[in-house]
């Protein structure tokens, strides 16, 4: 039987940060993951993140690479009736910005992080169970190359993402899931090949969303919204850059350098939370408990925000005793994710087609464009939103 103050469940950012603001606060964790590190490397998720997230990395000690690599943007284009509009972040918020430095990236400095301070990760970890959250003894039980295996600790933290086996295992009466699925997915494509702007480009044009997006000056991230009947091996990589190239500008149709995708996946798009986040000695924190469409950049930098929250509970627990930090966590968590939620399902609604929406939907669509393109108080809404509310944003 091992024993440990808080097993973290899932090794994603949410994990692995956590993981790593409590060791730095001399807080014994193990994480368990059901997957190979090289196989949560692979996937390629985000791309974009808020001050918030940046700030944390740096706490956790793991910022250097990401200062180092990362770029800086102060603004966003929005590219609809053939023409782009910049939106300028920077200048709309007194100064904040954003940072494209992608999730894998992060991933990776923080799963070199905790291997050099030798902390337990167990990796394949499978038939993972987590037991007893209601009492002051909760236990995990899982097995690991065959071996059965039961860690007994004072907190679990479900950060096993939107699949995971923490949401699952709280019974139904205790919890209420708030879900909108869209009608449509993304086709992502990943490719050596120098971006088609320095900023991102967002697109709305009549044949669907696009997303002009990076991870450096020579590795690019681009999406189109595809049906959901779509199966990414029907699009080849040249249909990719053909119906890209038909819903941007003349400029950007004629910058764009393609290239062979190295990677290619499509994506479904929902708004989902649950409420609450905690249950007894049980927390769930990220895609655990929530899940944005990724049109606002905001998944991972959810995730960010609930590790902030949940470590300095967990720290202010063992520290002073009190646990008015994790008994106010998910009201806190709740506040800022319902408004990620709002931007992101607002700006998904904006900028994709939806089948019903018809042609005066999409008039109506470039009308509300036009207007916030050109209003101060309406470029300002995107921006503010875009670069992440302060954390004590509408305290009264
Ligand atoms: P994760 O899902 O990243 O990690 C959870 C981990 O738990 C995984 O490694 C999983 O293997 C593990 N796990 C699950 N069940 C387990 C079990 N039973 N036992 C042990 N381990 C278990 N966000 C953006 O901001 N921009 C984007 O463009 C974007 N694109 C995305 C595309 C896709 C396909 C997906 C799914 C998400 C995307 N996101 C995007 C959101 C994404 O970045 C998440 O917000 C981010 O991965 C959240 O991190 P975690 O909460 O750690 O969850
Ligand atoms: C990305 O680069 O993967 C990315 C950027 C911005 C988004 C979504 C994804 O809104």
């Amino acid at each position: 039987m091992k024993k440990t103050q808080v097993a973290i469940i899932g090794a994603g950012p949410s994990g692995l940060l956590l993981g790593q603001l409590l060791h730095k606060a001399g807080i014994d964790n193990i994480i368990l993951e059901r997957h190979t590190g090289e196989y949560v490397l692979g996937r390629i998720r985000a791309g974009i993140l808020e001050q918030v997230c940046i700030d944390l990395m740096d706490e956790a000690g793991v910022g250097e690479r990401m200062h180092r690599e990362g770029l800086v943007h102060g603004g966003i284009d929005l590219l609809f009736q053939g023409e782009r509009h910049r939106i300028d972040m920077n200048g709309l918020t007194g100064g904040k910005n954003v940072m494209v430095y992608g999730q894998t990236e992060l991933t990776r400095d923080l799963m070199d992080a905790r291997k050099a301070e030798g902390l337990e990760t167990v990796y394949e970890a499978l038939d993972v169970a987590v037991h007893d959250f209601d009492s002051q003894r909760p236990r995990v039980t899982y097995t690991h190359n065959g071996q059965a295996h039961e860690i007994q600790c004072d907190f679990i933290a479900g950060c096993d993402g939107f699949h995971g086996v923490c949401r699952a295992s709280v019974p139904r009466s205790a919890i209420q899931e708030f879900e909108k699925v869209y009608p449509f997915g993304w086709l992502g494509v990943l490719s050596d090949t120098p971006p088609v702007h320095e900023e991102l480009i967002y697109v709305n044009s009549p044949r669907g969303f696009a997303l002009c997006s990076m991870r450096s000056h020579t590795r690019s991230r681009y999406y189109l919204q595809v049906p959901l009947t779509d199966k990414v091996e029907e699009w080849s990589d040249q249909a990719f850059w053909d119906e890209l190239k038909l819903r941007l500008d003349p400029q950007a149709r004629k910058n764009l350098v393609t290239g062979p995708s190295i990677e290619k996946s499509i994506a479904p798009l929902r708004s989902f939370v649950t409420e609450p986040l905690r249950f007894g000695r049980l927390f769930l924190a990220g895609d655990a408990g929530h899940i944005v469409p990724p049109t606002g950049a905001k998944g991972l930098n959810l995730a960010a925000t609930d590790v902030k929250y949940l470590s300095g509970a967990l720290i202010e627990y063992y520290r002073e005793k009190s646990e008015a930090g994790i008994d106010a966590y998910s009201e806190k968590c709740l506040r800022r994710i319902w408004r990620a939620e709002r931007f992101s399902w607002w700006f998904t609604s904006l900028m994709h087609r939806f089948p019903e929406q018809g042609e005066i939907g999409q008039k109506l669509q470039e009308a509300e464009l036009d207007y916030l393109v050109h209003s101060e108080a309406g470029s300002r809404t995107i921006a503010e939103n875009y670069v992440g509310l302060p954390l004590d944003f509408g305290r009264d």
